[in-house]
């Protein structure tokens, strides 16, 4: 794999990627309105470029691409269920069953501040981390922040500096708490982006496979 460096090409391995997910069986949960959905249709029939030349627009990404379906993950989303803790029991089962899940939360509403959003994060995240400390092979967990196009400081960050805007979420208190509950920094990924436009989610999908396989 090769890394991002301004100016570079960052390319995947598409057969470590089929290795290490095909067939696989994802968990996708979170809040009502948090991107599931739209995240899930485009795991199921979308595609990605073969690799990003950092220099160019995101929009003149490589010709060749990869076919998600190719991968047939096995994807469950949750149900949507807006604060209703009755539906926890719901997610377990999906949990339990997964090889992978991914937890989404409205990055912009935690850079924000929205104390409401912040309080459903910490009460799922205490639920999931319980589950994750008792499976006996843990699945890879990814806390996905999606709505970054409603920050800013996003949307003024060039492609090479997504790392050091992803860096500062994590030190938001609510951000270190949940990562904490989630296992620590080395079992919980975070992956933030965009979904807004088709390039945004391919390249939070992209970032995502990035981190599955290294
Ligand atoms: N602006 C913006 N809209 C998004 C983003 N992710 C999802 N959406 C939109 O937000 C709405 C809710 O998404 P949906 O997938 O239905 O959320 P769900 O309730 O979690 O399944 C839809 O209109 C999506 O197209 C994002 O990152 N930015
Ligand atoms: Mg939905």
């Amino acid at each position: 794999m090769v890394t991002a460096l301004a100016g570079t090409t960052i390319a995947v391995k598409w057969d470590d990627i089929v290795v290490a997910l095909n067939g696989k069986r994802l968990a996708v949960l979170g809040a009502r309105g948090v991107g599931k959905t739209h995240l899930v249709k485009f795991l199921i029939s979308g595609s990605i470029p073969a690799e990003y030349k950092q220099t160019v627009a995101p929009e003149k990404a490589s010709a060749r691409r990869f076919l998600l379906n190719e991968l047939d993950l096995k994807v469950k989303e949750s149900l949507d269920v807006s604060g209703d803790k009755a539906a926890y029991g719901e997610w377990k089962e999906l949990h339990d069953k997964a090889d992978i899940v991914f937890y989404l939360l409205r990055a912009d509403r935690l850079i924000a501040g929205d104390r409401d959003v912040e309080a459903r994060v910490r009460d799922d995240l205490r639920h999931i981390g319980g589950w994750l400390e008792n499976r006996k092979s843990r699945p890879h967990f990814f806390i996905i922040g999606t709505h970054c196009d409603f920050d800013a400081e996003f949307l003024s960050t060039s492609v090479g500096s997504i790392g050091d805007y992803v860096d500062k979420f994590r030190k938001l208190p609510i951000v270190m708490d949940i990562v904490l509950r989630g296992g620590g920094a080395k079992q919980a990924k975070v992956v933030l982006g965009s979904m807004k436009t088709v390039q945004g989610t391919e390249a939070l999908v992209y970032e995502i496979f990035r981190q599955v396989i290294s």
